[in-house]
């Protein structure tokens, strides 16, 4: 057993209230495609075409496309260790949210239940006209799917770039920071904000910051623990070690 873990597990295990900051790397283990890097979508895809609202009305019907696959791809993906991980944290924890910029849905689908979603979600659309969320809508090839209450377009239920976060996730995020005794910050580039002021915001009032990434990122450098890998092998290893500390 890595001795950092080993150490980490021995103050976590003192500690009542905490949160992590999910990012995309910790559904690539489950076949998600990451945004950044060498596979990510952002390297084959430009994001001004496909994840602006200017791109929506420009041409729906290639935004559409676009998210339809990804709908399809997710829907097929299965939660891996570093989603159950997270699970088991609400368990092992007085308090424990995890706050993700995923739309996957992944963390509900492996039975965390305080997610907070940042940029939305995938399985979700939203009427353009009058707002109405929709989590049960069909998508037919070559067809706009619109509103069967007022006939305006859906569009998807995410945060697109330039767009406000959902007030209230945010307004609760940033109340989590701030009152965390540690921060776990998982598989994320933190390069987009506002979530990736998140992990700062959390060090400022003095929270012990876990990064686990198999690259840097601006987080590192202010990280206490910084665990290069898979999520999905080291989290579980970090549980596994907590339980040990804590029979
Ligand atoms: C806002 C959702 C204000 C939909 C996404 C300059 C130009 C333009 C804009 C800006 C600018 N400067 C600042 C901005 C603002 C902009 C921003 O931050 N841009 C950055 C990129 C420069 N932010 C916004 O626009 C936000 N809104 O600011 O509003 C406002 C105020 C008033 C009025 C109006 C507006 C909205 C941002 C939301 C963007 N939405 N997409 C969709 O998914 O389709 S962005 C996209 O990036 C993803 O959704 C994701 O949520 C987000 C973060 O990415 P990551 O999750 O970190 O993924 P990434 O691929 O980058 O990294 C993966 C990491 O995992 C890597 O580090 C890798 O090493 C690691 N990894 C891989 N495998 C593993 C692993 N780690 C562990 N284990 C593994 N196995
Ligand atoms: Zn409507």
């Amino acid at each position: 057993m890595n001795p950092k873990i080993r150490e980490l597990a021995r103050i976590l295990s003192k500690m009542k209230r905490g949160a992590a900051l999910t990012g995309a790397g910790v559904s690539s283990e489950s076949g998600v495609p990451t945004f950044r890097g060498k596979d990510g979508l952002w390297n084959k895809y430009r994001p001004e075409d496909l994840a602006t609202p200017e791109a929506f009305m420009r041409n729906p019907k290639l935004v559409w496309e676009w998210y339809n696959w990804r709908i399809k791809l997710v829907k097929s993906t299965e939660p891996n260790p570093a989603h159950y991980t997270l699970k088991e944290f609400e368990s092992i924890f007085e308090e424990f949210h995890t706050i993700t910029q995923n739309v996957d849905n992944l963390h509900q689908k492996a039975g965390s239940k305080n997610v907070i979603e940042l940029h939305g979600n995938l399985l979700r659309a939203r009427c353009t006209g009058c707002g109405k969320i929709y989590t049960d809508f069909e998508i037919r090839e070559g067809e706009l799917p619109r509103c069967p209450e007022c006939g305006a377009l859906l569009r998807p239920d995410v945060v697109w770039f330039g767009e406000m976060l959902p007030p209230d996730a945010l307004r609760k995020s940033f109340e989590i920071a701030r009152n965390s005794e540690f921060f776990f910050v998982i598989g994320t580039s933190a390069v987009v904000y506002p979530a990736a002021q998140l992990p700062f915001e959390a060090k400022e009032m003095g929270a012990l910051i876990i990064e686990v990434n198999i690259e840097k990122t601006p987080v590192t450098a202010i990280a206490d623990f910084s665990f290069m890998g898979k999520a999905g092998e080291i989290l579980p290893e970090i549980l596994e070690e907590l339980k040990n500390v804590k029979d």
